[in-house]
Formats: C-alpha cells, structure tokens, sequence
C-alpha cells in the first residue's frame, strides 16, 4: 500500500499504465499529471499524499515505565494516498470505543512516536485535555488533526511529526507532536492553527510542553507555552 501510488499517481506519458484510451493528462505547470479521469473505465488511480503517514497504537494496560513503554506500541498501517487514509479510517476501532490507557498515532513515516526518535528529541507537543463528555466527538476532533497532518496544512508543516489521540479514564487528550521546542513564534503559530482546526472556545487554554522536560520528570512536566 505504498510507493507503487505514488509512481502510478505521478508518472509521465511514457510509462502510463492505464489502458488504451485516449488518456488526457490534465497539465500543471510543466509536468504532466494522471488524474481519476484519465481512466474512465477503471476509475482507480489514487491521490497520493505529499508524505507517507503511519498509524500505531499502544495501551499499556498497567502503568507503562520509561523502560518498558516502547513494547506496547504497535505500527498498524502505512499509507500515501487519500483512498488508502479513508479505507484505513473506515475500518479501525474508533477512539471513543478504545479502552482507557489508549493512544493512536499518526506519524510521518520514519518517525517513531516517541521521545526518543531524533525528530522529537529536541521537540514537543501541544496538548488539549477534553473532558469525557466529549464523548462520540472525539472521534471528529481525532478526524480533524489527522486531515490536518496528512493534508499538511499547517503553517511551517515541516516542524509537525504527528498527532496523538488518548483515551484516559476521566479524559480525552490530543496532542500534535513537533519538532522544535524553543521557537517561540513557530510554536504559538502551530497551537493556534491547532485551536481553529479544533474549533476550541478562545477561553480553553492549550498547553505546550518540551519532551526533554517529559524525560527528566516522566509525563508531568511544565508547560513551556500556553495559548
Ligand atoms: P503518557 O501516556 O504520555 O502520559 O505517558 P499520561 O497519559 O499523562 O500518563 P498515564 O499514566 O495517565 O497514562 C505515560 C508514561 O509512559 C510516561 O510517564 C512514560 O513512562 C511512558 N512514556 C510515554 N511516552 C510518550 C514515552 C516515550 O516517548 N518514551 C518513553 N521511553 N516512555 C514514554
């Protein structure tokens, strides 16, 4: 469920793959794309996505220590094209459903998502508690951040590794995953946006915290940034 979309999605009029009918690639710019409508009769190609994402899962069931964490995590699917994102969105238990001590992550492929991987170790997250009357919401606010990172429609996208939706006893939690910690400007800008995509009242108040304080003092850790 990977490249191959991707190759078929972008390629040039030399190496097409979809039958015999007068295809008409649409043209942008220079380059020649392939579109749904190049083949009416099949009607197969695939929106590839600018990155590849992955999705894991975890739920440590008991209480998880730094040491051990990382064993309860589990990589369920990678994928690159809009149709694969929603047959994958289609099919997995939704977080209302997951049982408390959950937590599904959506990544960009190659990042881990944990504290550990290069890409978050000089970073951290924006987090938004929500109470439990959220209820069967959670899962359209869980839709919101993953079309967010998969259409990389944040400003300065590059700094976002992934979301997190956890399911916890007396609360929902998200959290968008970033690079960096320390700029100030790129940080409020994301947590913004985060607001707006989630359509948080402006007196709800989220809060950004560095992984590498996580480290030091395990999940409660100050918060660098408030918005
Ligand atoms: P959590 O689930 O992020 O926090 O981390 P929460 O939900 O506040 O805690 P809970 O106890 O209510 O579930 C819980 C614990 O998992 C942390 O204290 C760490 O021991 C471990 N842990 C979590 N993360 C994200 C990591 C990680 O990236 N790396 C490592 N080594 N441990 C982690």
């Amino acid at each position: 469920m990977s490249t191959q979309y991707l190759a078929v999605a972008s390629t040039s009029k030399d190496s097409k793959v979809f039958g015999e009918n007068n295809d008409t690639p649409e043209t942008l710019g220079e380059q020649e794309m392939v579109t749904v409508f190049a083949d009416p009769v099949n009607f197969n190609v695939k929106h590839p996505l600018h990155s590849q994402w992955t999705m894991w899962y975890d739920n440590p069931g008991k209480k998880a220590n730094q040491a051990s964490w990382s064993q309860n995590l589990k990589e369920i699917v990678t994928f690159d094209t809009v149709e694969d994102f929603w047959g994958i969105y289609n099919n997995v238990v939704r977080p209302s459903d997951l049982l408390p001590g959950s937590n599904y992550h959506l990544f960009k492929t190659g990042i881990k998502p944990m504290w550990e991987d290069p890409s978050n170790a000089n970073g951290g997250k924006w987090v938004v508690q929500l109470p439990k009357r959220t209820g069967e919401h959670i899962n359209t606010l869980w839709l919101y951040i993953m079309l967010e990172c998969i259409g990389e429609g944040f400003q300065y996208e590059h700094e976002v590794c992934g979301g997190v939706v956890s399911i916890r006893k007396g609360f929902y939690r998200i959290s968008l995953w970033m690079r960096i910690a320390n700029n100030k400007e790129i940080c409020e800008s994301i947590g913004r946006h985060l607001k707006s995509t989630l359509s948080l009242q402006p007196n709800q108040t989220i809060e950004f915290q560095s992984h590498s304080d996580a480290v030091k003092s395990g999940s409660c850790n100050k918060d660098r940034y408030t918005l």
